[in-house]
């Protein structure tokens, strides 16, 4: 296909309400795979603030128009131009008709309609109803839909649509009808059909008000057994939207549907939310822990969308963040809950910061880097990131620590309050979160405007006759991207909330009085205090600590309060100190991390010098301590003992270097693995989960650290080591130990790994999520440094792709193979003969003749090109070059090729 879009940047500060209110849609689709027929019968109203001769200027993409009727009469002034249609001289109410025609099987974008297994799907956020029928495709356009679905009976036994089932009667010619109705207002990126040959499981609940509703999970018929945790993630969802914050399900009927064909991971249509089989399907046999976490995860998310998103939906695109950062910090606290324990629930905050220091840290510093509120657009797809959803989330979680629980809730419900059934703007919830507190959130709205990462450097002075700890925070935070162009104002000091504690030299914490507080105040107690963190630079003095030669040692931003870098030079025995002793979890695992990265880039530095690399017994001792301290949960020791990963210490130096950060962090693991080989081995015996396989928090935990001591016991080298990990394999009941031992054996090139990779591929043929993890496993094995040292993961990879079970066109699949090793395996993809960087470019092009977003995503992966050493960053730069110089390049492609090569 050949595109010939001219790239056209969208602003926020061009929003204008539209001319047209609409105010219902009745929609009939003739299904039919290579030719859909759909009529689209529209009430409309002249806004009340528009011009009496406003046209009415529609969208529409990859449509054939048929025909358009107003009040029932043929309309004669309709024009059709690129992608628009433009009615003029059209009175102030009326009725439209518009008929048009598009092709359902040959739409490889999977947005608008598609079909995917012969089954018919939708995807319209963020701008795919347009692919479906001209229409006002905007977000504060919102109506009431009918939806009458016509389509072959045997090919299509099942029709599915959002809201409530009306009728369903048989047709002529084999074929059937359904017809749903909407009774909720909404905008067109909510509409949702569905129509195929499904199975659903389904299960009736009482809500706490006490009305029946109807749950179902449809998948196709053969995975009826893989959707029992979905359910009961939903039905966890549900109550817990009940109990947290009051919200009901306001549908008779809420039905989860998966797809295999699908860009991301799910989507929040009213009442018939649109799964990746990703995201729904699992039993212990082909999910694994992470899995099963990951979809009570999204299950929730998306539910949770039904009132952060639907019920009060976002003005326009620019406010993507104030559903999905809401959204997101939602489903956090969700996940956080369902653990069960406090230690859970910091060992769940340590994974989330750790995607957003490994993967928004890197975005908001590079050539996409955006506020979580972007000013501008090229292509909106390309701004569902890491910004907008994990920072996001963020920001939203600082609302609640500035304003403890009751004050969040409160907010929350004075923003229902004010906004159920609007479409509305961040400052409106920044401004419900304010006056329902009677605070001042001005200067907090700039988390929303700046982008980037401020960096806090913290001094502290002790005063040892007086008791009295001074601590002095400055934060600055440069421009980033876009923000370095010419113009742009300068940046102001961020509101940042900013947790601390003191511990004393018994490890415990020391009750904290802040100067000028006033004493007894109830906000005041407990050992960790928020400090309103709001000049660029600002002192805090601690009174009243014991008195005596030795500081206090500070626990900084404690449980990582705000989205920042912390810069502040603890001594190695602080850090191994810290990771003893610090009451909050989080600051327990970050000092082990600092710990960890600082010997790591240390050891990266021997490797550039080609030194010995040595092993420093002090980090030893630290990590023995952890791993034996049965005090500590086996989840919060997972976390602890986990390296940081290659990307992050790519992101810690200034000029990375792929192949020595491997090599170092190799090695370490290594080391690690033969000094402690005793108490690993001891951690793997005493963590077996025997009985049948539960995905409980305690079980996953205990496996996980298990699979852990397992894979650094396979680094060992040991024969014997390598041959429990094909034990681990052969024994494994479960998903998790099965995928945990073939990971091991692959990458720690045991004797063990083709064998078990061909049992692998051969026990699992039939399941494609499970050969999505055989090829995603090969793409991010390491390069051979045994026998067949040299041996190159890109040529595996290239021998993947001519796989008889390879394909392109399944994202899941080409995510599997291609994204694993372009972003998960960089010491291969950065090879520095520019084999990768020649595949990614492939790939771009190949991926973006098919499905752009898909392609745009991939993209992203040279963000960083110029952070990388030469030759590396020439090299990039040239793969770059390729791509951007094709002329057949998608929107969402060149947004992002034209971003990295103009930074
Ligand atoms: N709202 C959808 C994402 C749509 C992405 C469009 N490119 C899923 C979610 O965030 O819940
Ligand atoms: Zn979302």
């Amino acid at each position: 296909m050949l595109r010939t879009d001219t790239p056209v940047t969208v602003y926020r500060k061009d929003y204008t309400p539209p001319a047209f209110a609409i105010d219902h849609v009745d929609l009939v689709l003739e299904l039919d795979p290579q030719r859909t027929v759909v009529t689209s019968t529209l009430t409309f109203q002249r806004a009340p603030g528009a011009t009496g001769d406003a046209p009415l200027v529609m969208v529409g993409e990859a449509l054939e128009l048929l025909g358009v009727t107003l009040d029932g009469q043929p309309f004669a002034s309709a024009k059709e131009d690129a992608g628009t249609l433009t009615l003029t001289g059209l009175p102030a109410q009326g009725t439209l008709a518009i008929t048009t025609a598009c092709n359902p099987a040959a739409n490889t974008t999977l947005s608008g309609l598609y079909v995917s297994n012969g089954n018919f799907f939708t995807q319209c956020e963020a701008e795919g109803f347009r692919r479906i029928t001209y229409f006002l495709d905007r977000p504060d356009v919102m109506a009431t839909y009918r939806v009458t679905l016509r389509a072959d009976r045997a090919a299509s036994p099942v029709l599915l649509s959002n809201g409530n089932l009306l009728s369903e009667r048989a047709l002529p010619d084999g074929r059937h009808e359904a017809v749903w109705e909407d009774p909720f207002r909404k905008p067109s990126y909510l509409f949702a059909l569905v129509a195929g040959k499904l199975a659903c499981v389904e299960e009736r609940i009482t809500s706490a008000s006490g009305k029946e509703k109807l749950l179902q999970v449809w998948v196709e018929p053969q995975d009826l057994d893989k959707t029992r945790h979905a359910m009961d993630s939903l039905i966890h969802a549900i109550r817990w939207d009940e109990r947290r914050f009051g919200l009901e399900l306001d549908l008779d009927r809420f039905m989860i549907v998966a797809v295999s064909d699908f860009n991301m991971g799910a989507m929040e249509n009213k009442g018939l939310n649109i799964f990746n089989t990703k995201y729904v399907l699992a039993n212990a046999q082909t999910a694994t822990d992470v899995d099963f976490a990951n979809i009570e995860s999204v299950v929730g998310h998306e539910y949770f969308h039904n009132w952060t998103g639907n019920r009060v939906t976002c003005r326009d695109w620019f406010q993507l963040s104030l559903k999905e950062g809401l959204t997101v910090f939602r489903d956090q606290e969700f996940s956080a809950d369902m653990m069960g324990s406090e230690s859970g629930r910091a060992v769940k905050r340590i994974e989330d910061v750790r995607v957003l220091r490994q993967v928004q840290f890197p975005e908001d510093a590079g050539p996409m880097a955006h506020p979580v509120r972007p000013d501008s657009y090229e292509e909106i797809n390309n701004f569902y990131t890491v910004t907008v959803y994990e920072k996001g989330a963020e920001v939203v979680r600082m609302y609640q620590t500035l304003l403890g629980r009751d004050g969040f809730r409160k907010g929350m419900d004075l923003y229902f309050q004010r906004h159920d059934g609007q479409a509305v703007a961040c400052d409106d919830f920044r401004a419900a979160m304010a006056d329902a507190n009677g605070r001042d959130l001005t200067q907090f709205g700039l988390w929303y405007s700046q982008a980037g990462t401020p960096v806090v450097s913290v001094k502290t002075a002790w005063d040892g006759a007086a008791g009295t700890l001074a601590l002095t925070l400055t934060q600055r935070c440069p421009k980033v991207g876009i923000e370095t162009r010419a113009g742009t104002p300068e940046k102001q000091p961020f509101h940042i909330p900013f947790a601390v504690g003191l511990i004393g030299a018994d490890g415990a914490d020391l009750p904290l009085h802040l100067e000028g507080e006033r004493a007894g105040d109830a906000t005041q107690r407990g050992t960790t205090r928020v400090l309103d963190f709001t000049q660029a630079e600002q002192t805090f003095r601690f009174t009243g600590l014991p008195r005596g030669d030795k500081a206090p040692l500070p626990s900084l931003l404690r449980d990582f309060s705000a989205p920042v870098i912390v810069d502040y030079e603890y001594s190695d025995a602080e850090l191994t100190f810290l990771l003893a002793h610090d009451s909050d979890a989080f600051n327990r695992w970050e000092a082990g991390q600092r710990l960890a990265t600082r010997a790591l880039l240390k050891l990266v530095g021997e490797v550039q010098a080609g030194r010995e690399l040595k092993l420093d017994p002090a980090l030893v001792a630290a990590f023995r301590a952890v791993l034996t301290d049965g005090s500590l949960s086996p989840a919060f020791r997972e976390q602890a003992l986990m390296l940081p990963a290659e990307a992050y210490l790519a992101e810690r130096m200034g000029v990375a270097d792929p192949a020595a950060i491997h090599r170092a962090r190799l090695s370490m693991r290594e080391g690690l693995a033969s000094a402690l080989q005793r108490e690993w081995l001891a951690a793997y015996e005493a963590n077996a989960t025997p009985g049948p396989y539960s995905p409980d928090a305690d079980a996953m935990a205990r496996r996980a650290l298990r699979n852990l001591a397992l894979g650094y016991l396979a680094d060992s080298g040991d024969a014997a080591m390598q041959a429990l990990a094909d034990t681990h394999y052969q024994q494994a009941d479960n998903m998790t130990d099965r995928a945990a031992a073939l990971s091991a054996l692959v990458n720690s090139f045991a004797p063990g790994r083709e064998h078990a990779l061909a049992d692998f591929y051969q026990r699992f043929e039939q399941d494609a999520l499970v050969i999505d993890k055989w090829f995603s496993l090969q793409g991010m094995q390491r390069g051979d440094v045994g026998p067949h040292a040299g041996k190159r993961t890109i040529d595996t990879v290239r021998a993947l792709m001519a796989h008889p079970a390879f394909n392109l066109r399944n994202p899941n699949r080409a995510r599997s193979l291609i994204f694993s090793f372009c972003s998960g395996n960089p010491a291969q993809f950065h090879a520095e003969d520019g084999s990768g960087y020649e595949f990614w470019a492939d790939q771009v092009l190949a991926l973006d003749a098919i499905n752009p977003q898909v392609a745009a995503r991939l993209a992203r992966v040279m963000d960083r090109w110029q952070k990388y050493a030469l030759p590396l960053r020439d090299r990039m730069r040239a793969a770059l070059e390729r791509v951007a110089a094709s002329q057949t390049l998608s929107r969402d492609v060149r947004e992002i090729v034209g971003k990295s090569l103009a930074a």
